[in-house]
């Protein structure tokens, strides 16, 4: 997969080894090249004289907003350095919710846009000219969209086919904890060696060796926890 980001501070995402990119499941996806993330700053495509990609807000107010013609000419001239169609995403607080199903069917994509920015908004025009999926990654006030992309294609490198090792695949999301009725639940507690640690066992089930016995226990610890922790998860918010 192909991930374009648009974006005022591509460095964050740029170098042999980017910070967060560069290392754990993400980073396998690159050297294994099933993923290619590619950075282009909006202010390489600003025209006018100065230079400039965003301006102050007709009406008033504080911040800046991002201009039409420097985003519409990124994208563009981005889309036209690959054949493969990309499906457009502008990280913003308005979007709809990131949702592991959501990242499911993103990573079918052959080719991920993303749009992500410094600035208090975007002109509505080139938004709706573009038509992206807007996402938001939670309720919460970032300084910027970079980290939300970042967190995106985390979620998504981890499901690229040949990404997961074995043991990590079986801990992964068609595989990963749901209920009798199919619903995802919150991981069960782990306990590992030694089985007592500052006066406190493990619990007895799992060094019984029961196979059965162990998996009915941690359901039922699944269960009690989404329940306990999460009952959104469960449908009764
Ligand atoms: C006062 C209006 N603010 C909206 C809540 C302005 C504003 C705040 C933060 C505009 C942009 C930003 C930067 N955030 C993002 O671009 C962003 C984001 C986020 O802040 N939270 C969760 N998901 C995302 S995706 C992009």
């Amino acid at each position: 997969m192909r991930i374009d980001v648009v974006t005022t501070f591509p460095e964050m995402f740029e170098g042999e080894s980017p910070a967060a990119l560069g290392v754990s499941i993400p980073g396998r996806a690159m050297r294994a090249g099933v993923l290619e993330v590619v950075a282009t700053n909006i202010r390489d495509f600003a025209g006018g004289r100065h230079g400039k990609t965003d301006d102050r807000p007709f009406g008033g107010g504080p911040g800046m907003v991002m201009m039409c013609q420097p985003l519409w000419d990124a994208v563009r001239a981005v889309e036209a350095l690959d054949t493969t169609p990309a499906k457009r995403i502008l990280m913003t607080p308005q979007g709809q919710r990131l949702t592991q199903s959501l990242v499911e069917s993103l990573a079918k994509e052959p080719r991920i846009l993303l749009i992500a920015g410094h600035y208090e908004g975007i002109d509505e025009r080139v938004i709706e000219k573009l038509e992206p999926l807007e996402v938001s990654i939670g309720d919460y006030v970032l300084s910027g969209g970079e980290l939300a992309a970042m967190v995106l294609i985390d979620a998504v490198a981890r499901l690229l086919p040949g990404v997961l090792g074995h043991d990590e695949s079986a801990a992964s999301d068609s595989f990963s904890p749901v209920g009798p009725s199919g619903e995802r639940l919150l991981d069960c507690p782990h306990y590992t060696r030694p089985r007592v640690w500052e006066g406190v066992a493990a619990p007895e089930v799992l060094l019984g060796g029961d196979h059965g016995a162990v998996a009915r226990w941690r359901l039922k610890k699944m269960m009690e926890r989404t329940r306990e922790r999460r009952p959104d998860l469960l449908g009764d918010g």
